[in-house]
Formats: structure tokens, C-alpha cells, sequence
């Protein structure tokens, strides 16, 4: 990982308009929250940033489906949101929201500032207006079918099936989605950014700088969007729920102009709280930003948030990397919040009390990193009985009884160590290298799989050794504490995949969270006369009722 001061991680902004379900969690806050956790446990000065975005078409529609304001509706799912996000163990520095008075007057800044620089203009065009309804239509106001992939339910602004963002104008077949009508064009005024304008210079910074470094499908969409050549666009909208043009009656700021800016007022909002300087984290150039985000959101990082900064010119940082995953299915089908066929993870924590990193554990090792990928419940129950509970569990407990059985639960003195043992101490010593490795090249599953094989060459390593038939030999001191340096091991490296796991683990070996350069040096883990706590276990057995009653919650819908 290149030098750098310091680090600012950010995490797509949820609309506030319903609930997180398992495809948020392994499509960006789950990557997001095992890179920071990776960065704080190497003392890297982090900032790890969200917030509810709680303005466009998304929330006024789902404030007309529940016949409620919008404000009623971002109250409702803001803190939903942040309490599931909180109780799942995704540990931001600041969850803000866009509604926020310092959101506001930052975002106004911005416009007027691009404003007095001359970077916006001012167009009258014909736009699609729903004469039923008195609106004009924009974004998810108006759908029809995506002209790249033909998804019949293709946005106005963006198509959630292949990710491509679009304009009204774009669709076939467009329709309102307020009346169901088939909508008119009127005219109207809006203020533009000259996109085309920076074409060289996104042409320069992405294609050419970020050809090697960015994810396959982060740099494919941005190409062909620069490939089709970019068009000016509007960044105000006809509508009354946003934030104000400044000295314009009804027209709102265009909600993918001002949330991404809510990264930075969230940033300046915490620095506020914690009485520090917001700037080194989003205008000193050795800082990295770090930016994760959904499959249909690359183009707005990529291309619109970068170009604003730009002209803005304020010497605000560009993002450094863009991780977008692919979309998690849930049992073969696509997720639709519309149609209720998700897992809901606030729904989960209450099917599933304290099995936080079991869900964890299976939505890191299915994570769609490269294409998409499936959630099953029959895989969930599988995952959870073979390899947490029957290995990672196993091996800890079987090392952690014993360890009390044979020795009062004190570390013991190895004695003579076999050359089985000594190449065993050396290889579990490189797992920090190999596990951070893979975390800071991004590669979450890789990294996982990575822990894994430490636990897996531990419960090897025990049964083969068979402790429990040398009782009297002085052999069995030797492998207890060969043992007892994987379980030490395995504590300390699963904290940013398994949090709560790790925290118990720690707890049982009495053990602080060591820095993860300190365990990459440190000679053993677990000295001869430490006194471990009880043993507990870890993880238990998912049972086929609880399996069925998640699958007859599916049928049902
Ligand atoms: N609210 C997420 C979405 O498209 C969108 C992200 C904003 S990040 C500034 O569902
Ligand atoms: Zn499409």
C-alpha cells in the first residue's frame, strides 16, 4: 500500500426510502467496513463516512406509496438505516444525512460558486411532463426501456439492470410512473453543467491514470460513457422536495449533483463535532479517497462528482479508487425492494439474534466482486454449520477445553518442538502479510478464504496431533501451545471480517487487540503462564426450522 496520511473512505449515501437488505451489505458497506477496519488496526488515520440521501424522486415517490411527506419518509428510514448499520457492526465515523442544514448551505455553495465561475448554464429545452399528474418528469418519475439492455423498467436517470445512466429522452416507450400516462414534452428551464467540456480531462484521468488501477467494471462503464462522448446535463430539477435552486421558485437541485457533495458536508459535520480541521481529509493531495459505491452509481463517482470538484477547483482530492461490486441475488432471483423479495437486516437481526458475523461470513465469502453472485438460505445454513461452526468453532473450542483439562487454562511451555511444529509457527506467522495483502488490493472473498486456511491448518494440525491420546506424554504441552499461538492468531486477524467473533475470541484468550503490523512481528501470540479466561463457543448450529421459516417468508411474497 503506497504511503499515505491519511485515508478518506466513503460509502454510497442509501436513499432514505426503505429499509437495507443483504444486497447494500455485500454490494458496498460490507467491503467498505473490513477496509476501514483493516486501516484503524494498522493505526492509518481514517475517516469512514455516510449518510441517508434523502432527496430526489426515490423518497417522494415512496412518500406518495405510504401517503406520507417526504419528510415523514426520510424521519422513518434515516434512522432505521442508521440503527441496522450500527447494530450490524458497520462502524462509520459519521452516518449524516442530506437534509441537514450544513448539507444545504455547502451544496448551495457549490452551485453558486460554479455559478459565479461561469461553469453552469442556463437552457430552455422540452422535457417529458405528465399532464395528469401537473409534473414534469425526471429520474424515477419516468420509465420505459433502457436502450442498452432493453429492461423494460429503466429510470429516467439511470438503468438499474445494466447500470447505465440515461436521460428521459433516452427511453423507449417512456411513461410516467406518478399517473401511468404516456407523458407530453414543455418546455422548461434548467441549469446545465458542461460535462462535454471535460471530456480530455476524464479521457486523461481515468483512461490513462486509472487504466491499470481501477476495477474492470468501474473503468468499463466510465469508458463507454467517454466513448459516447459526454453531453451537457442539467443539475436542477422541476420539483419542490430537494434543495432550493438559489433565486428560483420550484426548482430543486438535482439530487446526484448535491448528495455526492454530502460526502464532504458529512466530513466538515463530524470535524465540527470533533473540533478538528475537516480540510487535510478532502484537500491534502496525500490523502486517498476511497470511494464505494453500488454497480448503478460508477458513472455519477466516476464521471459527475469528479468533474464538479474539478471545476469547483478548490483543490479538492479526486477519488483514488472506485470499488463497485455486482449485484447479490437472493435464491436465483434479482433483489426488488418493490417487490419486497429481499432479506431485510433489520428483519435478519431478529431472526438471527447476535449472529451478526454469520451473515457476515457468508455475505464476504458470496460477495460479488467481479460478477454477480447468489444468497441461498440452504448455502447460509451450510456455511454456518461446515466451516464456522464445524472448523473455525471446533478448533477453538477443542484447543480452549483442552488447554483447561490439561493445564488449568495456562498457556504451557512448548517443550521440544517437532519440525512439523516449527514450520507451522513460521507459516501461521505470514497471515498478516497474506490477509492485509489481499484487503489492501480489495479482494474481500480472496481474504476470508485466506483466515479460513488458518483455522482449517489449525483443526488439521490438532487432529492429526491427537492431544487427547497423549495425555501423559510431555508431547501434548508442545501441541496445546502450537494450538493456542493459531487460536491467538485467528483472533486477532478475523476482527474486520467477524467483529463480534473476534471480540468474544479475545475475551476468552484474555487478549488485547494487537496493531496488525505488531502481529506480523510479534514472536508469540500467547506466552508461556498467560491465563486464558473460559472457554465459550463461538458460533452455533443454524437449524433447518430456522431455514424453512426464511424460505416460507420467500414463498409468501
Ligand atoms: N442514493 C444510492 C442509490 O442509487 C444513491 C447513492 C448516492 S451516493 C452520493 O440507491
Ligand atoms: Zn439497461
Amino acid at each position: 500500500m503506497k504511503k499515505s496520511n491519511k485515508y478518506t473512505v466513503t460509502a454510497a449515501l442509501p436513499y432514505a426510502n426503505g429499509p437495507i437488505h443483504i444486497g447494500h451489505l455485500a454490494g458496498v458497506y460490507l467491503p467498505a467496513d473490513v477496509f476501514v477496519r483493516y486501516l484503524r488496526r494498522k493505526k492509518i488515520d481514517v475517516i469512514f463516512i455516510c449518510g441517508s440521501d434523502e432527496h430526489g424522486a426515490p423518497i417522494a415517490i415512496q412518500a406518495k406509496k405510504e401517503k406520507k411527506t417526504p419528510q415523514e419518509i426520510v424521519n422513518k428510514y434515516h434512522y432505521m438505516i442508521k440503527d441496522c448499520f450500527h447494530d450490524f457492526g458497520i462502524q462509520f465515523d459519521h452516518y449524516s444525512r442530506t437534509s441537514t442544514k450544513i448539507h444545504h448551505e455547502i451544496s448551495t455553495y457549490f452551485f453558486e460558486k460554479l455559478y459565479e465561475k461561469k461553469k453552469i448554464f442556463e437552457k430552455t429545452s422540452e422535457q417529458y411532463y405528465d399532464q395528469e399528474a401537473k409534473q414534469f418528469l425526471a429520474d424515477r418519475y419516468i420509465y420505459g426501456t433502457c436502450p442498452n439492455c432493453k429492461n423494460k423498467e429503466a429510470y429516467g436517470d439511470q438503468c438499474e439492470t445494466c447500470g447505465s445512466s440515461l436521460n428521459p429522452e433516452d427511453l423507449i416507450d417512456p411513461k410516467s410512473t406518478i399517473s401511468g400516462s404516456f407523458p407530453v414534452l414543455k418546455k422548461t428551464r434548467h441549469w446545465y453543467f458542461p460535462l462535454n467540456q471535460y471530456q480530455k480531462f476524464l479521457e486523461k484521468w481515468i483512461l490513462i491514470h486509472h487504466k491499470k488501477d481501477w476495477k474492470v467494471n468501474v473503468y468499463g462503464q466510465a469508458k463507454s460513457w467517454l466513448d459516447q462522448g459526454l453531453k451537457p446535463r442539467a443539475i436542477t430539477r422541476d420539483l419542490n422536495w430537494g434543495i432550493p435552486v438559489p433565486k428560483d421558485t420550484g426548482k430543486v437541485l438535482y439530487v446526484w449533483f448535491e448528495a455526492p457533495i454530502g460526502y464532504i458536508s458529512a466530513t466538515i459535520e463530524w470535524a465540527i463535532q470533533k473540533k478538528i480541521d475537516w480540510k487535510p481529509y478532502w484537500k491534502d493531495k496525500t490523502t486517498k479517497l476511497i470511494q464505494f459505491i453500488g454497480k448503478d452509481n460508477i458513472v455519477f463517482h466516476c464521471i459527475i462528482f469528479p468533474v464538479i470538484l474539478k471545476a469547483y477547483n478548490s483543490r479538492y482530492i479526486l477519488p483514488d479508487k472506485i470499488l463497485a461490486n455486482e449485484f447479490l441475488h437472493l435464491e436465483n432471483k434479482k433483489i426488488s425492494t418493490s417487490k419486497n423479495w429481499a432479506v431485510w437486516v433489520h428483519e435478519y437481526l431478529k431472526d438471527f439474534p447476535n449472529q451478526q458475523d454469520t451473515l457476515r461470513y457468508i455475505l464476504i465469502a458470496n460477495m460479488p466482486e467481479k460478477k454477480d453472485n447468489n444468497f441461498n438460505w440452504k448455502d447460509f445454513q451450510r456455511k454456518n454449520n461446515t466451516e464456522l461452526v464445524a472448523i473455525l468453532g471446533n478448533f477453538v473450542n477443542r484447543s480452549l477445553t483442552l488447554i483447561q483439562k490439561y493445564n488449568q487454562g495456562i498457556v504451557p511451555y512448548p517443550n521440544m518442538l517437532s519440525i512439523k511444529d516449527k514450520k507451522i509457527l513460521n507459516k501461521i506467522k505470514n497471515y498478516p502479510k497474506y490477509i492485509g495483502n489481499l484487503i489492501e488490493s480489495y479482494q474481500f472473498r480472496e481474504s476470508l478464504a485466506c483466515l479460513m486456511d488458518l483455522a482449517r491448518l489449525g483443526n488439521k494440525y490438532l487432529t492429526e496431533e491427537e492431544p487427547w491420546n497423549k495425555k501423559k506424554e510431555k508431547r501434548v504441552s508442545t501441541i496445546l501451545y502450537v494450538s493456542l499461538q493459531i487460536v491467538g492468531m485467528l483472533a486477532q486477524l478475523s476482527e474486520p471480517f467477524l467483529p463480534y467473533t473476534a471480540k468474544k475470541l479475545l475475551n476468552m484468550l484474555r487478549l488485547k487487540t494487537f496493531l496488525w503490523n505488531k502481529i506480523k512481528n510479534i514472536e508469540e501470540i500467547l506466552c508461556p503462564g498467560h491465563v486464558l479466561g473460559k472457554p465459550k463457543f463461538l458460533f452455533r448450529k443454524i437449524t433447518n426450522e430456522s431455514i424453512e421459516k426464511q424460505m416460507k417468508k420467500l414463498e409468501k411474497i
